[in-house]
């Protein structure tokens, strides 16, 4: 599963978000004076699951799923809990929530509400951890040295260095370009600045006419620079209009939304946007029993996605018999298709694309 971790000033909004992306409302008490996380699941918003359901009318209908993790408490959720929390630190993606809204009775942690200056408070806190990082491990490595030098070191070395270099000129590791290699080398650091980055500027109620437009509330926030970097992303929210939308029956909310020129909730377009940063796509399963979606990371060949079903279908794999969700709803089943031969036969080399509807055959 994709895990994600709430980051974040304190009243920023986090809980709130949390609670409304995971229908999670029962907040722990916070420990005695531990850090700890508040885990919960989000539904990963997909319209074709749904439209699966009504060919199929499965028993069971399941979305794609991604975990966030929000720290027990008021305090500040920076750095130190990617270090010490564990779902903090097993986090795939941050998201930086960044308070915009105004409202004098929330307190602040500064003196001016200035979503730039947090923006960029919490990631020279990133890049400091990781500076720190790569200064150990120099120091071990030039150690190492002095016993022998293997091209493994230099090689190390040499990339170690270039991301201290990154690191010292304000620069995030996730916006340095690298091979799969280099990649595979700093894996095990658990660099928190190479993680994607998805800011969501949490707006003021009076401000609803940005929602629409992530890139104009950035702009707007002073966030562009940030943006500018791979793997960051930017999505514009009011908590507070969502907990209200929250409230409404379904058509009252559609129309709520449709007044603000929004066609789903923030929060959905937080959950997305979260999952395309992560490089994910989803391919679906469809019968009777069961109508799903299952997250793989972009590039994922077939047989590995036959083992996220199961690992049985993986060992047993044969062939994937794959159809466009596109052509199956327009023609209204699997046996239209393969007239229309819109149904192939791919072997376990194939990368599965999003949207991909697949039938796994395989040998038990
Ligand atoms: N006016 C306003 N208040 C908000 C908004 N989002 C959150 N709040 C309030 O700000 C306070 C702190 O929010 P919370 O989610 O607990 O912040 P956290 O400390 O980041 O977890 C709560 O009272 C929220 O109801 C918003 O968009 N507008
Ligand atoms: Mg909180």
């Amino acid at each position: 599963m994709l895990r994600t971790a709430l980051i974040g000033f304190p009243s920023s909004g986090k809980t709130a978000l949390f609670q409304l992306m995971t229908n999670q409302h029962e907040a722990p008490k916070a420990g005695h004076g531990k850090l700890e996380a508040v885990v919960g699941v989000a539904r990963v918003p997909d319209v074709r699951v749904d439209r699966l359901a009504d060919l199929y009318k499965p028993k069971k209908t399941t979305p794609a799923t991604v975990e966030f993790a929000d720290l027990v408490g008021p305090g500040r959720t920076g750095a130190q809990a990617l270090l010490d929390v564990a779902p903090y630190r097993n986090a795939d993606a941050l998201v930086h929530v960044i308070r915009a809204f105004r409202d004098p009775t929330v307190t602040h942690h500064a003196d001016g509400i200035n979503p730039a200056t947090d923006a960029q408070a919490m990631e020279d806190e990133l890049l400091l951890a990781d500076l720190a990082v790569t200064e150990k491990r120099l120091d071990r490595i030039n150690r190492d040295m002095k016993k022998g030098r293997t091209p493994e070191l230099e090689r190390e070395k040499a990339l170690i260095i270039r991301c201290k270099d990154a690191l010292e000129n304000g620069l995030p590791l996730r916006g340095l370009s690298m091979t799969d290699d280099e990649r595979k080398m700093l894996r095990g650091f658990q660099f928190l600045s190479a993680k994607p980055l998805l800011l969501v500027v949490n707006l003021d109620e009076a401000d609803t006419a940005l929602l629409a437009d992530g890139a104009r509330a950035a702009e707007v926030a002073g966030l562009t620079t940030f943006l500018s970097r791979a793997g960051t992303g930017v999505v514009a929210v009011c908590a507070k209009i969502e907990l209200e939308i929250g409230q409404l029956d379904a058509a009252d909310a559609q129309a709520f939304l449709a007044d603000l020129g929004l066609a789903e909730p923030g929060v959905n377009r937080v959950i997305r946007t979260t999952y395309d940063l992560l490089g994910y796509i989803s391919f679906l399963t469809a019968g009777e029993d069961e109508c799903r979606a299952w997250s793989v990371p972009r590039g994922t060949h077939a047989q590995v996605a036959a083992g996220e079903i199961h690992s049985d279908i993986a060992r047993g794999f044969i062939r994937a018999e794959v159809v466009r969700f596109e052509h199956l709803v327009a023609r209204g089943s699997l046996g239209t298709c393969r007239e229309h031969a819109e149904v192939r036969l791919e072997g376990k080399e194939y990368v599965v694309e999003d949207g991909d509807v697949i039938n796994f055959r395989f040998a038990t």
